[in-house]
């Protein structure tokens, strides 16, 4: 395989200061004409001029203005030697839209036109140095039967439009801004926009619309809202105004990730836009909420400061995947975001970091740049500059990020650039804190505590590594700020927070004043992304769980609690009265904490939550994952009896709370499922009456969902009943449909993997849909009790889909990878089981590049 290596980086030989695209749109054959500035690169190695294509045929090739002969295809890629120092390049070309299943480039969506160019899809659409350091301004003019596109987009200004008596009608549109080629976008269909405006902080207006199908503009109001919040944050937060009179956004169907930043034309996938109360569960509310933010915040972070090359992808993912964490933070419960955020980073980079695909937020090598959108250099990166925060506080983090957009404002920087422009504007030393951008894994941090009563002194020691990961078997110490309290016990207050900064591989440190040895609070806030290895009493557990003011924190103590309960069960270290002691103490704290007044509902939502089951196989290895099932269900169902009357009355008191978005009404809905989640478990027959009675009385999709999720792991009439009330619903609804194929796939149910395997039989059930695809197979492939079958089915369902998928879309068929190259950290006979999955995947005759990078890695 061609390998990319981050060091073998060279300035383009030619620049293209400015590109003039004509499009004749069809769905079937779409004309693009190119003309292309060109002019060579100063700084560049003086060689021809390389236009990559994919799959690409060049129908003329001219240059300043006469037809060309002397260019070559090298591979998929055009190139043109170029005497002297300024040319004008046109190329024609065709494409088929309808043709184009793996949805990068320009594709059909259900009869519209729209293009995805991130990473490399421009080059799918003409020939162009397809590289994020080469910036042009982009004058566009889109034709097309008017009848069939009435709209017609692209990025930047519309500048002139017109028709013709043949029935087609034209747009130019403009973009100032000079842009890589990732960002180009276009857009023809029959749409209709939801407008609104925003005024800048300047005074200017701007037009916002949103642009969808007819009869969805009803469910783009909280879309709209989260993008005018979204403006005014980032001007008060970041000093960020934006700089275009225009800003549009479509959602299609048809979508492979979740949106894209496109310049001025921002492109969704219809789940992050579309909400309303019916449709749209409060979760669902964030996502959109999130998502907006995320892409309108890359106007600054990705758009007008850009990567230079793709190893820097976290230079814009990272950071703006902060912003709209910081965004959502401030717009609703901060604690509670936060752990969410800590969650995710958990149930998703935690496993990469210690599996086979593992890499450092600045990758060093690539075959395919599709399979390192990952979880590691978006949300481990946006826990990297998270720490830098901590490390400099607000104000003077904030003079390093206006420093960094005044020096790099135009220009396509590097992750290095990033670093530097905070050290010098937060006044920082960051040169061992790079670390972070080069090495992967998670760091494990030990930590012992000693107090001495005589002298009133206690000593924490630290230690930390950093496992060996693919291609880094020696890892050096890492800079790892710790918000750390220590706690009196008698008073349950501290005498303020520390900052510990570790960057040595072992260090103590030491604190005065303790007659009595205090408990240990540590990693407030998630302030470092690492895993500590602090054994604590269950007492001291008990107590943060009740008295720690720092809201995470105090989550944490609750996981801790029954990670190291559960961790002991699954390695057979508990004898029957560890277990019913155990048991016990996590009764008790979560009692205190559903009769705790001073908790919000939300937060309370969090406390009660139990670790998830891919958390906690990533402290056991191997891990054996029906005995870590079995042991969670267990220990839910004790809790479901042993609170039983509190869990009762919990439901019934949140299902009084009219529906509402407010932090309360949510706060309930939230709790109403969870209740029912334990008492389904302690009293299936009961609780499918109580969750088909929330079902049939649901005004919102929260209960809704939530009620049919519990149903989905019961068996009997009410299951039956409820799903197919849910099909016929919302059959005119793919975004609820999705939900219908998720709930099956992801349930509780023995059948589960049975039920997957109709579904896919289903008639709404399709691999060309992204969203369809990852409802049922994603879900499956999360569901650990289906997923691991004994027998090794789920691993051969999973391979059988990616072996189906990958023609039609690699990008979406290497997803569903990783799943199985965890193999090396499940117990033995599963291991060879999922080991043969990815071998029979190894072995087909052709796959693509996105699949087989995948693969190969995860057997090396
Ligand atoms: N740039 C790809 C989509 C996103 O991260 O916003
Ligand atoms: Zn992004």
């Amino acid at each position: 395989p061609v390998v990319i290596q981050r060091a073998d980086y060279r300035p383009p030989a030619w620049l293209v200061p400015d590109i003039a695209l004509d499009f004749l749109l069809d769905l079937s054959a779409t004309q693009v004409t190119a003309t292309l500035d060109v002019e060579r690169n100063p700084a560049g190695d003086g060689g021809p001029l390389r236009l990559n294509g994919d799959g690409l045929v060049a129908q003329s090739v001219a240059v300043d203005g006469e037809p060309h002969s002397a260019w070559r295809m090298e591979g998929d890629d055009l190139v043109v030697d170029l005497p002297g120092e300024a040319h004008q390049v046109t190329i024609e070309t065709t494409i088929d839209p309808t043709a184009n299943t793996q949805l990068s480039g320009l594709y059909a969506s259900g009869g519209l036109l729209c293009t995805q160019c991130e990473a490399e899809g421009f080059r799918r659409i003409t020939f162009f140095p397809d590289r994020p350091d080469v910036l042009s301004r982009y004058t566009v003019t889109l034709t097309a039967d008017k009848a069939a596109f009435p709209v017609l987009l692209s990025n930047g200004n519309p500048m002139d439009s017109g028709e013709e008596e043949d029935g087609t009608h034209w747009a130019i549109w403009h973009d100032p801004w000079p842009k890589p080629s990732y960002l180009f976008a276009l857009v023809a269909g029959d749409l209709v926009a939801t407008r609104g405006t925003f005024t800048t902080m300047s005074g200017r207006e701007v037009e916002l619309a949103i642009w969808v199908r007819a009869g969805d503009e009803t469910r783009t109001g909280h879309a709209m809202r989260a993008l005018i919040a979204s403006m005014a944050w980032d001007e008060k937060v970041y000093g960020r105004e934006y700089d275009l009179d225009l800003f549009n956004i479509v959602a299609v169907s048809d979508f492979n990730a979740g949106a894209m930043e496109n310049k001025g034309l921002n492109i969704f996938n219809t789940r992050y836009i579309l909400a309303d109360p019916e449709t749209a569960t409060d979760g669902d509310y964030d996502g959109v909420e999130g998502v907006v933010a995320h892409e309108y915040f890359h106007n600054w972070s990705g758009n007008r400061v850009t990567c230079r090359d793709w190893f820097q992808l976290s230079l814009k993912e990272g950071f703006t995947v902060l912003r709209d964490q910081q965004f959502s933070a401030d717009m609703g419960s901060a604690p509670v975001k936060r752990i969410e955020d800590v969650r995710v980073l958990r149930s998703a980079q935690f496993p990469e970091d210690s599996g086979p695909l593992a890499h450092p937020i600045r990758p060093n090598s690539y075959q395919e740049i599709s399979n390192f959108y990952t979880a590691t250099v978006y949300n481990k990166g946006a826990e990297v500059i998270r720490m830098m925060t901590v490390l400099a506080g607000s104000e003077r983090f904030r003079a390093g990020t206006d420093l960094y957009f005044e020096r790099h404002d135009g220009e396509a920087a590097t992750c290095e650039d990033f670093v530097k422009a905070i050290e010098d504007g937060a006044g920082l030393d960051l040169a061992q804190f790079r670390r972070w951008y080069e090495q992967a894994g998670t760091p494990q941090v030990d930590v012992a505590m000693t107090h001495d009563a005589a002298s009133g002194s206690v000593t924490l020691a630290f230690k930390q590594t950093v496992p060996p990961t693919p291609g880094q078997p020696v890892k050096q110490p890492m800079v790892i700020p710790l918000r750390t309290a220590l706690f009196d016990r008698a008073s349950g207050a501290h005498g303020g927070e520390h900052l510990i900064v570790l960057n040595e591989a072992a260090q103590t440190f030491t604190f005065d004043g303790f007659a009595q040895a205090p408990v240990l609070s540590l990693n407030r806030g998630f302030s470092a992304p690492v895993a500590i290895n602090a054994p604590q009493s269950v007492d001291d557990l008990v107590f943060l769980a009740a008295h720690d003011d720092d809201a995470f924190a105090r989550y944490e103590a609750m996981q801790q609690l029954v990670v190291q309960h559960l961790v002991a069960a699954v390695e057979d270290r508990l004898d029957d009265a560890a277990r019913a002691a155990g048991r016990a103490a996590i009764a008790g704290a979560l009692g205190a904490i559903l009769a705790d007044p001073a908790l919000d509902d939300l937060m309370r939502g969090e406390l009660v939550m139990l670790p998830g089951e891919a958390y906690l196989a990533e402290q056991l290895n191997p891990v054996d994952p029906a005995r870590v099932h079995a042991e969670r269900e267990a220990l839910k169902a004790w809790l479901g009896t042993e609170l039983g009357d509190a869990w009762r009355a919990l439901h019934d008191r949140c299902s009084a709370v009219p529906y509402g978005l407010d932090a309360a009404a949510r706060g309930a809905r939230k709790l109403k499922t969870q209740a029912l989640v334990y008492l389904a478990a302690a009293d299936p027959a009961q609780t499918a009456l109580r969750a088909k009675a929330q079902y049939d009385a649901a005004d919102n999709m929260t209960d809704r969902q939530g009620a049919l999720m519990v149903l989905c792991g019961l068996d009997g009439p009410q299951r039956e009943a409820a799903l197919a009330d849910f099909h016929a619903r919302f059959a005119d609804n793919r975004l609820v449909i999705d939900k219908w194929f998720s709930l099956q796939a992801g349930s509780l149910h023995p059948k589960a993997l049975d039920h997957v395997r109709a579904l896919a039989q289903h008639p709404d059930f399709t691999l060309t849909n992204p969203n369809r695809v990852r409802a049922l197979y994603m879900a499956f492939a999360a569901n650990p009790q289906a997923f691991h079958a004994a027998d090794g089915a789920g691993y051969a369902l999973i391979a059988d889909l990616i072996l189906a998928l990958d023609p039609i879309n690699g990008n979406v068929a290497a997803r569903f990878v990783a799943p199985l190259g965890r193999w090396r950290r499940i117990e033995p006979q599963r291991a060879a089981l999922m080991r043969a999955a990815l071998e029979r995947i190894a072995a087909a005759p052709r796959l693509s590049r996105d699949v087989r990078e995948q693969v190969s890695k995860s057997l090396e």
